[in-house]
């Protein structure tokens, strides 16, 4: 199908981008993230140098008692990306490894509150053959889209219904041990979305997928295909009318709810990026 010139255009640009970027040495993926605060409680980071992605949602349960329910979540984000930008360049980061290091600096800092946290890390490159792995306590989650299909999303843990599995200080009912490992095989081209559920309790994975398919067709940007995503969550958590998962979910235990849920959104957009370096390709390509 012939392209509309302007989108020709926005193609060209795009394959000048992807040129420049060949040129560049090692990089996993190139990514951006949108915050829309309501409590201010979520936080979280990317690091493209080191192919992480790592996002962490307070939970809010004595925030009328004036205990900072941010406390936690920052505290885990600040000490997880503290391990990952001090570890070896090119190592595979291992996210449970790293929950469990930063978890136990949090909590012994005494900082108050809980948390659900995700770390995701692009690690064990087998010649051509990147993988993904995961490390989730909680809901805040993660999707991966692949020629704009949803291939693979997280299955939120939670004790009842609106009560994520959640780390914090002393003796809580959620242990680190109880996080949700994986890991799958991705390609280039592959997007993936770290978020807070904030996101995902507000946008339903058909609505996903038809935004990652449109915004790719586009040539949008991580940092654009994550604003247009935060975009719809706000409008949709401020909506009583709204059809969301959260007000399905909720129908399903019995409660008679509609419209979205307002909360903190938090969004990270990858467009996973597999650049192993001009000499390795050449060496592939005489070796092929
Ligand atoms: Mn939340």
């Amino acid at each position: 199908m012939e392209s509309p010139p302007q989108v020709r255009k926005i193609m060209d640009q795009i394959h000048g981008r992807v040129s420049d970027a060949m040129r560049r040495a090692r990089r996993e993926a190139s990514s951006d993230s949108c915050y829309v605060p309501q409590h201010d409680e979520d936080s979280h980071f990317c690091h493209d140098a080191f192919g992480v992605v790592a996002v962490a949602d307070g939970v809010g349960g004595r925030r009328a008692q004036g205990v900072d329910a941010a406390a936690f979540s920052r505290g885990l984000m600040e000490n997880t990306f503290s391990e990952v930008a001090t570890s070896e360049l090119g190592k595979p980061v291992c996210p449970y490894k790293i929950l469990e290091r930063v978890y136990r600096r949090t909590a012994a800092l005494g900082t108050p509150m809980a948390s659900t946290s995700i770390i995701v890390s692009l690690a064990g490159m087998d010649k051509v053959l990147r993988v993904l792995r995961w490390a989730y306590v909680g809901d805040s989650g993660f999707a991966v889209f692949r020629g704009g299909k949803m291939l693979r999303r997280f299955q939120p843990q939670q004790w009842y219904f609106n009560c994520p599995f959640q780390l914090c200080v002393g003796n809580g009912i959620t242990k680190v041990s109880d996080a949700a490992l994986g890991q799958m095989a991705i390609e280039e081209g592959d997007v993936l979305v770290v978020a807070s559920d904030g996101l995902f309790d507000n946008v339903s994975d058909f609505s996903l997928e038809n935004l990652v398919r449109s915004t790719m067709l586009l040539g949008f940007t991580p940092e654009e295909v994550a604003g247009i995503m935060s975009f719809q969550a706000y409008v949709a958590s401020k909506d009583p009318k709204t059809d969301s998962p959260f007000s399905i979910a909720s129908r399903e235990q019995g409660q008679a709810r509609t419209g979205g849920k307002v909360d903190d959104i938090t969004i990270v957009v990858a467009f996973i990026e597999i650049w192993i370096g001009q000499s390795q390709q050449l060496l592939q390509t005489w070796l092929l």
